[in-house]
């Protein structure tokens, strides 16, 4: 079953069209952002909310960063494997992932040479319901379920995540 963080966080009525955009000097190819679009659509398709990117990292509602190792807010990222990404609750919109990881962007991580290959959209899509106020779900199909097998891909949202954004929102 879905869960919240304590006391119900959310992103209020009056911000469901909400801009998300990527720390400067990070280099990111179309195709990640492409990725990262796909993830915020699943979500968007089942709330009222919208996603647009921004350019102006400053002023987007949700902030997406790729860091190493220690990177300032008390919680560091560990190299490969381990914490893979980490997101706020509302209204921080703060979206960090570990830029150590062997991302897999576009193709098949379940075919991938690389053992420690993690799927990036199966990541994001988690991790924005984080910034959504999602907690963690008890569903093991759940896109909010708190452990992955490496190489999983998993980016469809399960009833339970849906109906836990759609109590938020
Ligand atoms: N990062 C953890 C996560 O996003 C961070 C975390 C631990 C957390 N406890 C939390 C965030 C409680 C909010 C509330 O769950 S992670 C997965 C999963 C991670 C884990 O790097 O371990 C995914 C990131 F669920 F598959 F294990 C993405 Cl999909
Ligand atoms: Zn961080
Ligand atoms: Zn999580």
């Amino acid at each position: 079953h879905y869960s919240f963080f304590p006391g119900t966080p959310r992103w209020p009525a009056n911000r469901r069209d909400l801009t998300y955009g990527f720390l400067p000097g990070n280099e990111l190819t179309d195709e990640i952002k492409v990725v990262f679009s796909s993830a915020f659509q699943k979500w968007s398709a089942v709330t009222p909310l919208t996603f647009s990117r921004t350019d102006s990292f400053l002023t987007a509602d949700i902030k997406i960063g790729f860091y190493s190792g220690d990177h300032g807010d008390g919680e560091p990222f560990d190299g490969v494997l381990g914490t893979l990404a980490h997101a706020f609750s509302p209204p921080s919109g703060r979206f960090h992932l570990d830029a150590d990881e062997n991302w897999i962007v576009s193709g098949d991580v379940m075919r991938s040479a690389v053992p420690s290959a993690v799927d990036l959209e199966t990541v994001a899509v988690h991790e924005i319901g984080h910034l959504l106020g999602l907690g963690h779900s008890s569903v093991e199909d759940a896109i909010m379920y708190p452990t992955i097998t490496s190489r999983t891909r998993k980016v469809e949202l399960a009833n339970d995540d849906i109906e836990g954004i759609q109590w938020l929102y």
